[in-house]
């Protein structure tokens, strides 16, 4: 674990602009105002016990629970004794009234089809691919790797894992086979689920050819089921590899949901950890649950009619919390896309709007900066009228990149819900509410009721308003992580060691004087200039203020003088070329936004910066970069590895 110098991040940056929620929104919001809200938080913090346990009557029980929390720092069981199945919450419980012949899904495929699924529909292919699943031998308490591109089977094999108590671990499609292996082997997956291929910007992304590959050298599967997507060709195994249509044909489409306990593994999910070797977050069955449905409802506002579109892959957790538990809990509409933004042109997210009349639209600020880089008059081609709210979850949104999300794409009528939280965290901790909280570009405002969240110095003591440090979160909530998979130590160590008494998140955050909390990057990207402690993202902001910056990331470089140096890599909006003015230019506009202590010491313009898959700047590779490594550690989470190659090729 990187040691953490006491903490003292400086704020440097100010952001005085406030937007309350429209009184139209808030007149038909499930929460109206603050009043309603701050009573509903103070109810929560001065009993969480009760608080909580009156919120677990909106999920269907099958045995209720005995004792709400047992929290034996820091293991921790919510609603034990309880026993419930995910998928009949999700399902079963909707096919007793109206909603039974309401859209569950809303599927585009990149190639433009397209399929809808009510949830009688999904009912009978959740059952018939949990039948299908049994027939493999796949039994309660064994886990399930799927490997699927973004359509509806990647949702059902979830739904039908969760129905016979298999716990699935879902591995983002874009993740090479060496990767797989890897997630397969840490899980012991006895089955994988996959498809022939899934449609990528009009490419064949071969699946299929990476499971065989990565089976190679992963003993513990001995079925895979295959999905005829593309229908490109594919090598079937025999005795090993079946056909999903022939498999599920052969189905009964009913299918008994197994009663499991409260604290029963839902699943895993890996998340790459700052030593690189990727760690299973382990997920409960009731507390996730009941943490994605409550924040579908308060934070989302989610109303029957509504259709909602997370464009996050269900290979992260966002899918996971928001396209496939959250919003099937609650028994609304999702939209799924199958593939690219771009294709087959830019305006494809706003041609799915129009076409479907979308009313809540929830993706990442890289996502957003993205857009902006490709210009407003592709949003402009289309009706995108529908909208009333919008969401962000990821990263900082800088507030550069908020503004234009409320104008460009909200009209200035959608309330924005910037939402913080964490694979480890289940579902979101940190949000407005859209119907009561004013917001503040680039802020995720207060945290959620029920939820303890703090900003403390190493030792744990909460500091003063608008004072740096980390972000702590004081006592548990139902959603948080349990341990993680096979490595019980490393889920004490990580997120309970590192400051006495609560979870650390290893962001850094701020609270200002009306306890809006302001994330400001992780604790390990900090940069020490002369002794001024910097987040990442307020230098990011600074930067991207500029009309020519379209993204930018900051890290340190050592440096004997000044112990770090700031080196800050650069993408220009348009077709802009960088030269030594504007590098002259931008450091200026650091300086006189924050002080002339940020002013950068490197400016490096580059075409792109390298991303995780799910779009997070990896700030840890421009470290080394920046400071001239060779070796540069595990790369399997990067998007786009040519990035790097041509990071390094104009270096100075
Ligand atoms: C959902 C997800 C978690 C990390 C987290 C932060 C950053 C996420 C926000 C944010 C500022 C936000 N899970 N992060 N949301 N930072 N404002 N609204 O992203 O496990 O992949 O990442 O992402 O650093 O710790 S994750």
């Amino acid at each position: 674990m990187p040691d953490h110098p006491a903490i003292d991040i400086e704020s440097v940056l100010k952001e005085d602009r406030k937007f309350p929620p429209a009184a139209e929104f808030s007149r038909r919001a499930l929460i109206k105002s603050m009043a309603e809200l701050e009573a509903l938080s103070r109810r929560a913090a001065e009993d969480p016990e009760g608080f909580w346990k009156e919120c677990a009557g909106e999920l269907f029980w099958f045995k209720p629970f005995t004792k709400v929390l047992d929290w034996n720092f820091p293991w921790v069981k919510w609603f034990v004794g309880g026993e419930l199945n995910a998928s009949y919450n999700c399902i079963d419980r909707h096919l007793a009234g109206p909603r039974r012949n309401k859209a569950a899904l809303i599927w585009e495929g990149e190639p433009g089809d397209s399929r809808i699924l009510t949830y009688q529909m999904l009912a009978s292919e959740v059952a018939r691919c949990a039948n299908g699943l049994r027939s493999l031998g796949v039994k309660a308490g064994d886990l399930v790797a799927i490997y699927m591109p973004m359509v509806p089977e990647a949702v059902i094999a979830m739904l039908a894992c969760a129905r016979i108590g298999a716990t699935h671990s879902v591995v983002f499609g874009g993740f090479s086979a060496d990767a797989l292996r890897d997630r397969i082997n840490d899980a012991e997956a006895k089955v994988c689920i996959t498809a022939d291929g899934g449609w990528r910007r009009g490419q064949i992304v071969e699946l299929k050819r990476n499971v065989d590959e990565a089976l190679k050298e992963a003993p513990s599967v001995h079925k895979c089921v295959v999905l005829k997507r593309c229908g490109n060709h594919v090598e079937m195994r025999a005795g090993r590899d079946v056909w999903w249509d022939e498999l599920m044909d052969a189905q009964k489409a009913v299918c008994e949901p197994v009663s499991v306990d409260s604290e029963h593994p839902l699943y895993t999910l890996y998340t790459s950890g700052t030593t690189g070797k990727p760690k299973g977050v382990v997920h409960s069955t009731a507390g996730y649950l009941l943490h994605v449905l409550m924040t579908m409802k308060w934070v989302f506002d989610i109303k029957d009619e509504d259709i909602f579109w997370c464009t996050a892959d269900i290979g992260w957790v966002t899918g996971h919390s928001y396209t496939v538990y959250g919003p099937l809990a609650a028994g609304a509409t999702v939209v799924m896309y199958e593939g690219a933004p771009n294709a087959p042109a830019n305006d494809r997210f706003w041609q799915i709007i129009e076409k479907y009349r979308v009313n809540i639209f929830y993706t990442a600020p890289t996502a957003i900066r993205t857009f902006i880089k490709w210009g407003d008059e592709w949003v402009h081609k289309h009706d995108l009228s529908s909208l009333r709210l919008l969401g962000t979850v990821g990263e900082p949104i800088n507030p550069e990149a908020w503004m234009w999300y409320h104008k460009v794409i909200g009209r200035e009528k959608c309330p924005i819900v910037d939402t913080w939280w964490q694979t480890e965290t289940g579902a979101i901790l940190i949000s407005p509410v859209p119907g009561a909280t004013p917001t503040k570009p680039g802020s995720a405002t207060r945290p959620l009721p029920g939820i303890a969240a703090d900003v403390v110095t190493r030792e744990g003591t909460s500091v003063g308003p608008n004072q740096g440090g980390f972000l702590v979160i004081k006592r548990p909530w139902p959603g948080m992580l349990r341990t993680i998979f096979h490595d019980p130590d490393r889920y004490k160590k990580q997120y309970f060691e590192q400051i006495p008494g609560v979870y650390t998140t290893g962001d850094g955050a701020r609270c200002d004087e009306d306890g809006y909390f302001w994330i400001m990057g992780r604790v390990d990207d900090v940069i020490n200039v002369s002794g001024h402690r910097l987040g990442t993202m307020e230098v990011e902001s600074a930067l991207v203020s500029h009309p020519a910056v379209a993204e930018a990331a900051a890290v340190g470089r050592p440096d004997d003088l000044k112990g770090q140096a700031l080196v800050c890599f650069v993408t220009l909006e348009g077709r802009r070329k960088g030269d030594d003015r504007l590098r002259e230019e931008l450091r200026n506009h650091v300086g006189k936004e924050i002080g002339a202590f940020a002013r950068p010491d490197t400016i490096r313009f580059t075409d792109a910066l390298p991303k995780t898959r799910s779009g997070k700047i990896m700030r840890r590779l421009l470290r080394q970069i920046a400071a001239g490594d060779q070796a540069l550690g595990d790369t399997t989470t990067l998007e786009d590895l040519s990035v790097l190659a041509r990071l390094r090729e104009d270096e100075e």
